[in-house]
């Protein structure tokens, strides 16, 4: 098959190629995937220790897969005040942790200081930790809400310490599942336009796909290519993370669960489509440890954290509320045959758990 060929020579693939590797098998297609992976980072698994905060879940928007949102199924409004923000990051600096995850839903009643003085606080106390935080949709909400520009609400975050931008808000980019599953939030466009921003001032973010829904093959693969595009242009995305969708709690009426074949081949596809993206986060909060361990021969060589707390994706069915134990996630790193390496959240190394 020609296709097998291209990918083996290292070729770049079409979209129509690579809708054609679904049909492979799947160990051929695994195959070729862990070849690619082998070659960028051999054995070694990345993980980092990290603890995410998710500080309010009341939203304006109405997206039909979250179950995180009090305005969805389970309304449990809650915001956190900055002291009580602070105590957890005072807790997390103490055990070393270095990297604080921070995104929220869209709460129009805060105002924008409430988002940014806390980063500020943040950086204060701990210049050393990382702050990855916003999504594009935050991004988009705040400069709707606050008048703003998507310039003028990057320069205040950067100003105030954010370091990195996190890949969620994605979603799927064909606008006629987009607008099925979450009309009205941030279309793809602006993802893109407030990504590719962002990578012109020399800083990094990831790129998430939700899928296992109501999207086809096509439109994973439709997202996969505009991810690439802007790749092309700007090389600021880190790390490509597919996201399995979670069934529990919310409106979004899926009737057939993705298989776990299913998952596989898109974690195999998405490394030989995303050439230019170096890492394949397989997020074991999503696709559950087991299969996140088994995606590392699939083309996955990121498995992201220890996340400590997790709120959006554990509403909606995951089992990550509170995070993973350290030691156990290296073991089992290990025992699978890959070697566990901690990683900062730019992809320096930090250390090898061999
Ligand atoms: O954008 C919401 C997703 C995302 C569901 O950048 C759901 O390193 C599955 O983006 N089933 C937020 N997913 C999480 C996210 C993320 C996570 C870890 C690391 C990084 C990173 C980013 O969670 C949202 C949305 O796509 N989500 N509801 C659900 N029912």
């Amino acid at each position: 098959m020609d296709i097998i060929r291209k990918v083996k020579a290292g070729e770049r693939i079409n979209f129509e190629e690579a809708m054609e590797l679904y049909d492979l098998d799947l160990f051929e297609l695994g195959e070729l995937a862990d070849a690619r992976r082998q070659a960028l980072h051999g054995k070694k698994t990345y993980f980092n220790i990290n603890r995410h905060i998710n500080p309010t879940n009341i939203c304006k928007d109405i997206c039909k897969f979250c179950a995180y949102s009090a305005s969805r199924k389970n309304p449990q409004p809650y915001t956190l005040k900055h002291e009580e923000i602070m105590e957890i990051v005072d807790d997390i600096a103490s055990r070393g942790i270095k990297e604080v995850h921070i995104v929220s839903a869209h709460n129009p009643e805060t105002g924008l200081d409430w988002y940014t003085t806390v980063f500020a606080k943040i950086k204060a106390k701990y210049p050393e930790l990382h702050i990855k935080a916003l999504t594009a949709a935050e991004i988009h909400f705040l400069s709707e809400e606050y008048n703003k520009t998507y310039d003028e609400i990057i320069d205040v975050m950067i100003e105030n310490g954010v370091d990195s931008l996190p890949g969620g808000g994605a979603e799927i980019f064909d606008e006629k599942v987009r607008d099925y599953i979450c009309k009205g939030k941030v279309t793809s466009e602006q993802w893109l336009e407030i990504h590719e921003k962002w990578h012109a001032r020399g800083k990094k973010s990831n790129v998430t796909m939700l899928f296992g829904h109501v999207e086809e093959r096509k439109d994973r693969v439709d997202h996969m290519m505009r991810i690439r595009e802007l790749q092309d242009k700007t090389g600021g995305f880190n790390c490509f993370i597919p996201l399995v969708y979670q069934t529990e709690n919310n409106y979004l009426n899926v009737k057939v669960d993705i298989t776990g074949q299913e998952i596989l081949k898109t974690y195999a596809i998405s490394r030989l489509v995303l050439d230019n993206v170096a890492n394949l986060k397989a997020y074991w909060v999503t696709s559950t440890v087991n299969l996140a361990l088994v995606a590392q021969e699939f083309g996955a060589n990121d498995l992201d954290g220890t996340i400590e707390k997790e709120s959006i994706n554990s509403a909606a069915g995951a089992e990550s509320s509170n995070g993973v134990d350290l030691n156990e996630f290296v073991g089992l790193i290990r025992n699978s045959g890959f070697e566990p390496v901690e990683r900062d959240s730019l992809y320096n190394e930090i250390k090898s758990w061999k």
